[in-house]
């Protein structure tokens, strides 16, 4: 079997080289995948796998802007439309410096399995730019936005691709894109999602991911009988993610005691309460301004790095990939940490993850624990086809359900003998749906 799984992986490896994240997804995936084919000859012989890592499509395209200083810059434009099988392609946009085609591809991958587990139909892909949102104008946002646009709407549709947001695309650059689509395609339809309630978004989605991840951490809590309440928390990142996890982590009552950006993460041992919050919310979504302004204001300590080190009994990496390491696994586990659920996509290295399965703690992976934003996503879709808006608890009771139906799935596939193996739960599970659609639709 292990021979099996490293001959894939090195198959993977030639054929996309200089892809490191996408490797690493694929890795995780084939792990679990591999072995459970060869138990079950209904998904043998058909190369289920090496189409899986094949993305349908890729366009890749230049988007010029002019800045405020009338300089014209040059950034790269993606989409990678990863797989169709199970619904019209769904993922999000990503804008950071960081971005190139081996994240893109890490992310459209695990957005299939994750889109899979929502039980909704939706495909899966993901797209960006190496553009970087920090200290830019509105109008420069604006205008890179509407030339992003102008290439990409000749390829998106609300049958065929509908992005959303990720690290650097909220509401605002959503906004400026379904503007620009619009003026175009003479169209005003659900081609994006995560857009304003006044004019076709959901309520709830701007909250959903990070909502849906403490319900997963609580349903993970619950089926061994213990709870969130009066638990300490500790949260990396204080974007959209991390603010709403933040959010219902203080109103189901837990201490959020962390909170970090890219230049470091503030530690506040009394607690981050609801009005500290409304101050990030404020400083990171109007002033774009950095964490360590919290540490001056509420006079708490801030610190260079990640926040890993602090003592706590949850952690919800909400940041970015790669974000705890080995080392910072081990100390989580020595300070008692009970439950790791990740709502950043792929924040745990692999080798931070065998920590947490060694340990035996609750250990969710994004695919499953953060998939109640494109979960909403689906629900702002379904709303659109039908012209209709439901309210926040319509909307809220949906998505709780679906965190708890993806919780139940990945125990039917992932129960061990004395723990539950959610990496294992969620790749199957998602994997089962997608191969048989796969299997349904013929070699195409
Ligand atoms: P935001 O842009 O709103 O926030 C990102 C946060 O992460 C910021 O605090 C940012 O700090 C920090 N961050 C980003 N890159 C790095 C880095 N390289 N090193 C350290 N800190 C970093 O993004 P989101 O909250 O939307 O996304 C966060 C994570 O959640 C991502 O992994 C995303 O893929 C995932 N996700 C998002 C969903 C969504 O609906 N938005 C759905 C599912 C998953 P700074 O401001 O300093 O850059
Ligand atoms: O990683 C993700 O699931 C997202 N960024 C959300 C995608 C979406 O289409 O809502």
């Amino acid at each position: 079997m292990k021979g099996k799984i490293k001959n894939f992986i090195e198959f993977v490896s030639k054929n996309n080289p200089n892809e490191p994240e996408f490797l690493q997804a694929v890795d995780e995936v084939a792990e679990v995948i591999i072995p459970f084919i060869e138990n079950n000859p209904k998904y043998q012989n058909k190369k289920l796998l090496e189409r899986i890592v094949e993305p349908e499509r890729v366009i890749m395209f230049r988007v010029p802007w002019i800045d405020d200083k009338g300089e014209v810059q040059v950034n790269k434009g993606y989409r990678v439309e990863f797989n169709s099988a199970l619904g019209p392609y769904k993922g999000g946009l990503r804008f950071h410096p960081t971005v190139n085609l081996s994240v893109l591809k890490f992310l459209g991958f695990e957005q299939i399995f994750k889109n899979s587990l929502t039980t909704l139909p939706l495909g899966g892909g993901k797209g960006g730019s190496d553009f970087d949102p920090k200290s830019k104008s509105d109008n420069e946002i604006m205008r890179f936005c509407q030339s992003f646009m102008t290439e990409l709407c000749k390829h998106i549709g609300a049958d065929t691709d509908i992005p959303a947001g990720d690290i650097g695309v909220g509401g605002r650059e959503i906004g400026y894109m379904f503007g620009q689509y619009k003026r175009i395609r003479n169209e005003f339809t659900g081609v994006l999602t995560g857009k304003g309630v006044n004019w076709g978004g959901s309520l709830i989605r701007p909250e959903a991911t990070g909502y849906g991840n403490v319900y997963f951490a609580q349903n993970m809590l619950n089926y061994v009988g213990d709870d969130i309440k009066g638990k300490t928390i500790s949260i990396s990142g204080s974007g959209n993610v991390a603010q709403y996890a933040c959010e219902k982590s203080i109103e189901l009552g837990a201490k959020v005691v962390t909170m970090s950006d890219s230049s470091g993460f503030i530690y506040d041992s009394e607690g981050i309460d609801t009005e500290k919050l409304q101050f990030i919310m404020h400083l990171k979504n109007e002033k774009r301004g950095r964490i360590k302004e919290y540490a001056d204001k509420y006079d708490c300590e801030f610190h260079e790095g990640r926040p890993w080190v602090i003592q706590c009994d949850i952690a919800f990496p909400c940041a970015t990939q790669n974000e705890i390491n080995e080392e910072e696994a081990k100390i989580l586990i020595d300070n008692g940490c009970i439950c790791v659920s990740e709502g950043a996509n792929m924040p745990s290295t692999p080798q931070a993850i065998e920590i947490f399965q060694k340990s035996k703690i609750l250990f969710a992976p994004g695919k499953a624990s953060n998939a109640g934003g494109v979960a909403t996503s689906g629900l702002e879709m379904s709303q659109n086809s039908l012209r209709l808006s439901w309210t926040r608890e319509e909307v809220d009771v949906k998505l709780k359900e679906i965190m708890k139906n993806i919780h139940t799935a990945c125990v039917k596939y992932g129960k061990q003998d004395s723990f539950i193996d959610y990496v294992k739960g969620a790749n199957i599970a998602g994997f089962v749906k997608l191969a048989d659609a796969m299997i349904d639709q013929g070699v195409v």
